[in-house]
C-alpha cells in the first residue's frame, strides 16, 4: 500500500503559477490576493475588461523569500481571494501549476462554478461552457504529490483535506455501516460462510463520484482475525443512468449495490453480500468495511472507511448494528 512520504523536514518552496480566467465588470479593477497554506504570497490587480476574454491573468510566484517552505509528500493548499467579496468579477476558471522535484503538478481549483463535477480549466472564453460565476469571494484547492502508479488528476486531490493526497491517503472519506453480519463456514462439502453489510455512502465533494469503470475493492475486517478482500474487476460493475451501481463477480458469489436514495442523488444505499466463504474461527467486534474505487487499489484509489460496533457474537458468527 502506498504510504505518504511526509517528513518533518521542510523542503524548498515550490514555485507556482496561477491562471485566472475572468471578466472584470466592477467600477474599479478587482484585486486578487494569493495564499499558499494560508501564507499570503502576493496580490495583483485585474486587467481583464468586462467581456468574453480568452486570456487568463497569469501570475508566477518564484520568490523563495515570500513563498512558504514545502513539506515533502504533503499537499499544498492554494487560495485566491477577491477583495470586496468578488462583487463585479466574473470568474471563469482558476488553475494553479506547481513545480515540484517530481515535475509539474496542476490543479484546476474552479471551472465555471464551485459545483462543477468535472473542472478541467481547458482553454476557452469566459463566456463558453462551463461559464462563470459572479461574487465569488475566495477559491481554494489542493495540489498533491502522487503515490504509486497514480496518474495526475487535476481535481479534488485531497478529499478529506488532511494534506495527504488521495493517491497516498488510505482514508479519504467515510462510509456508514448500519448493519453487518458474518457467518463462519459450517458446510462439509461446499463452504457456506457469508458476509453481509448494509450502509450508506455520501459523496464527499462536488467533484467526488463513484467511478467504478475500473472495478471496486471491498475489504472487511473484524477486531480479531477476519480480514477478507473482495475485488470486482473492470466490467463486473454496471452503472445505470440513474446512478444505480450493480457489481457482481463472475462466480456470482460477490455482490455489491450502490443505489442512490433518489435518482441522481449524491447519497447511496450500500449493500454487500459475499457468500460461499470458507470463513474459519470466531469473530470479535468491531466490523470495519473499506471500499476503494478509481482505481480499485487500496491507498491509491478513493478509500472510504466505515466501522460498526454494537456487535453480538454467536457460536457461528457475529451480528453488528449501529445504535442509531
Ligand atoms: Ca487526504
Ligand atoms: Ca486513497
Amino acid at each position: 500500500m502506498p504510504t505518504p512520504t511526509s517528513s518533518a523536514t521542510p523542503g524548498p518552496p515550490r514555485h507556482l503559477t496561477f491562471r485566472i480566467l475572468h471578466a472584470d465588470c466592477g467600477t474599479a479593477p478587482a484585486i486578487f490576493d494569493f495564499f499558499v497554506n494560508d501564507t499570503p504570497i502576493g496580490s495583483a490587480a485585474s486587467a481583464s475588461p468586462c467581456d468574453c476574454s480568452t486570456e487568463p491573468l497569469e501570475l508566477t510566484f518564484s520568490d523563495d523569500a515570500t513563498l512558504p517552505p514545502s513539506t515533502p509528500g504533503l499537499c499544498d493548499v492554494y487560495r485566491v481571494e477577491v477583495r470586496g467579496g468578488g462583487a463585479g468579477v466574473r470568474i471563469g476558471f482558476v488553475e494553479v501549476s506547481v513545480d515540484t522535484p517530481d515535475g509539474p503538478l496542476d490543479g484546476c481549483l474552479f471551472d465555471g462554478s464551485a459545483t462543477n463535477p468535472m473542472p478541467t480549466c481547458a482553454a476557452r472564453s469566459v463566456c463558453d461552457p462551463p461559464g462563470f460565476s459572479e461574487t465569488v469571494p475566495a477559491i481554494t484547492g489542493s495540489v498533491c504529490p502522487l503515490c504509486g502508479t497514480a496518474a495526475a488528476s487535476t481535481v479534488a486531490q485531497d478529499l478529506d483535506g488532511d494534506r495527504i493526497g488521495n493517491t497516498c491517503d488510505d482514508t479519504d472519506a467515510a462510509l456508514t455501516v448500519r448493519r453487518g453480519s458474518v457467518h463462519r463456514n459450517t458446510g462439509r462439502i461446499m463452504p457456506n460462510g457469508t458476509i453481509t453489510i448494509v450502509g450508506q455512502v455520501q459523496l464527499a465533494a462536488p467533484t467526488d463520484s463513484l467511478d467504478v469503470t475500473d472495478g471496486l475493492l471491498i475489504r472487511v475486517n473484524d477486531g480479531f482475525e477476519l480480514d477478507k478482500t473482495f475485488t470486482f474487476l473492470a466490467g463486473e460493475c454496471t452503472r445505470h443512468r440513474s446512478g444505480y451501481i450493480n457489481c457482481k463477480s463472475a462466480d456470482a458469489h460477490s455482490h455489491a449495490i450502490l443505489a442512490p436514495v433518489r435518482r441522481g442523488a449524491r447519497r447511496f444505499r450500500l449493500s454487500l453480500r459475499f457468500d460461499h466463504l470458507a470463513l474459519m474461527g470466531s469473530f470479535q467486534p468491531d466490523l470495519t468495511v473499506r471500499m476503494t474505487n478509481d482505481p480499485p487499489q487500496a491507498g491509491e484509489g478513493i478509500d472510504r472507511i466505515g466501522v460498526v460496533g454494537n456487535c453480538t457474537v454467536t457460536p457461528n458468527g457475529m451480528h453488528c448494528r449501529a445504535l442509531q
